[in-house]
């Protein structure tokens, strides 16, 4: 396959709860720790500036929609482990539409490669994997590293069965790898 791009990029809504969920089309899922790169990814893989992105963790709210080409949905999820208070909202919401979107095609968990896991991506992993939704990894951030993380992160990725993806906002290789992932799960 040629490189895939997506043309056509238009933000559609941001749902807070199960009656706000599009069901009309195919769909996966960008979830992870606050600040790990959700949005700024969303951003790059469409060329569109069509998340806000910030610096200070738990910017984004709800889940919002994203719809390439007239045909899916990327959504974008806010980040856990930030605020405490919005912990058990944030719980529900995540179950019901990973347990409630029979059109959920793949989640894509984002993991900051300086920090690795944490207890809350393992059980969210956990809860994916029982619902037989796919699941693939893509840790971020990578022009960050220095030796010893880069040691860190190589060592984990070999200890992997999942799918896995490395990225970086500031490096373009990776992403059209991504592209043509997504295309693919949502051509099936
Ligand atoms: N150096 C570097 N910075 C990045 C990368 N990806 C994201 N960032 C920065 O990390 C910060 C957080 O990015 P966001 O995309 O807002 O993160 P998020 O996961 O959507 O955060 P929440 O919505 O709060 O959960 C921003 O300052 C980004 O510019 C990357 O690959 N490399
Ligand atoms: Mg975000």
């Amino acid at each position: 396959m040629k490189n895939v791009f997506f043309s056509d990029v238009r933000f559609i809504k941001t749902a807070f709860k199960k009656e706000d969920f599009l069901f009309d089309r195919k769909s996966v899922l960008f979830i992870g720790r606050s600040n790990v790169g959700k949005s700024t990814l969303i951003n790059s893989l469409t060329m569109n500036k069509v998340m806000k992105v910030s610096k200070t963790p738990g910017l984004t709210k709800g889940l919002n929609y994203c719809l390439v080409d007239s045909s899916f949905y990327l959504v974008d999820a806010p980040g856990y482990g930030y605020a405490r208070n919005e912990r058990d909202n944030f719980a529900k919401m995540m179950d019901d539409f990973i347990f409630s979107s029979k059109n959920l095609k793949k989640v894509y968990m984002l993991i900051d490669s300086r920090r690795l896991f944490f207890e809350a991506d393992l059980e969210l992993a956990k809860e994916i994997k029982s619902a037989s939704i796919p699941l693939t990894y893509i840790f971020t951030k990578i022009d960050k590293l220095d030796k010893k993380e880069k040691y860190a992160l190589d060592s984990l990725i070999q200890t992997l069965d999942d799918e896995y993806f490395l990225v970086s906002s500031k490096d373009q290789e990776n992403l059209s790898k991504i592209r043509k992932n997504i295309y693919n799960t949502v051509s099936k």
